[in-house]
């Protein structure tokens, strides 16, 4: 067998993971991702049914039982990933009737899986209610996302058009709009259920002073996502307070037509 490094869903984590540090997003332990594996994926590389360590979820869902993830070590940091893939990073199985999970891989030297699993599961559930080929759900601290929860009102309406407004290219990425939370305790299960309420109809939801949580069929895909918005918001923080014109609703019409994209009913004015 090949070794489990050399795998195409374990290459894409390293080098996600590195491109997001080099980004500057996710300073010391910053961030998380987590990456809906098939079972036949991992079972080329790796012995399925061992357990290396059961954790208890504090949560329940079933729904995800016998899902198989790789996911991000709490505590971790994004820079040390590349060097030392087993201990920072790790695949679990949630076990039947989702209240624990099993290390099958990786977590070496006692990690366990990031802080933000409660996040990452229930966005999982709530995306492949909607979508059976999601995959992969990121959390990262996009410097400019964040600084616009400062220097914008936080109504998701606004928030988004303002986005759609900073780069043409927005509203084909993300024409459902984006999501934002009230500011929460990060780690909980009640950040949790607000994250994935929201994923019910974006794939992108903002975590007010914190940073976002994205999500997509493909790294690239959820990546793509999250990098998007946060260039637009990086025009935004450029341009604040002294935009002299914009994109107009009659123009993101007009691309969402030429796109092919249905624009969030009520974001745009007639
Ligand atoms: O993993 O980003 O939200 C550290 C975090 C918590
Ligand atoms: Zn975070």
């Amino acid at each position: 067998k090949k070794t489990i490094l050399s795998a195409d869903f374990m290459q894409d984590m390293i080098k996600t993971t590195a491109n997001l540090y080099r980004l500057g997003w996710d300073e010391r332990n910053g961030g998380n991702i987590s990456y809906l594996l098939k079972e036949e994926e991992v079972a080329a590389f790796t012995d399925v049914n061992q357990t290396i360590k059961t954790i208890p979820l504090n949560f329940h869902i079933p729904e995800l039982s016998y899902h198989y993830f790789l996911v991000t070590g709490s505590g971790k940091y994004f820079k040390n990933i590349v060097d030392a893939p087993e201990e920072n990073l790790g695949i679990i199985r949630i076990n039947e009737g989702g209240e624990t999970a099993a290390i099958i891989w990786g977590f070496s030297h006692g990690t366990l899986p990031t802080s933000e699993l409660p996040s990452h599961l229930m966005a999982h559930k709530e995306r492949l209610a909607r979508d059976a080929s999601h995959r992969v759900v990121m959390h990262t601290h996009t410097t400019h996302l964040i600084g616009m929860t400062f220097t914008h009102t936080l109504i998701e309406k606004e928030f988004t058009r303002t986005l759609w407004k900073m780069c043409t290219e927005c509203i084909v990425v993300f024409p459902e709009g984006v999501g934002i939370i009230p500011w929460m305790i990060p780690g909980t299960d009640e950040i949790g259920k607000a994250t994935a309420d929201k994923m019910s109809d974006v794939r992108l939801v903002v975590w007010p002073h914190h940073g976002v949580f994205g999500t997509g069929n493909t790294m690239d895909e959820a990546f793509g996502l999250i990098e998007t918005a946060e260039k637009a918001a990086e025009i935004y923080s450029l341009v604040e307070g002294k935009i002299k014109q914009t994109i107009t609703d009659l123009q993101l019409y007009d691309l969402a037509q030429a796109f092919n994209v249905k624009p969030r009913e009520g974001y745009l004015n007639e």
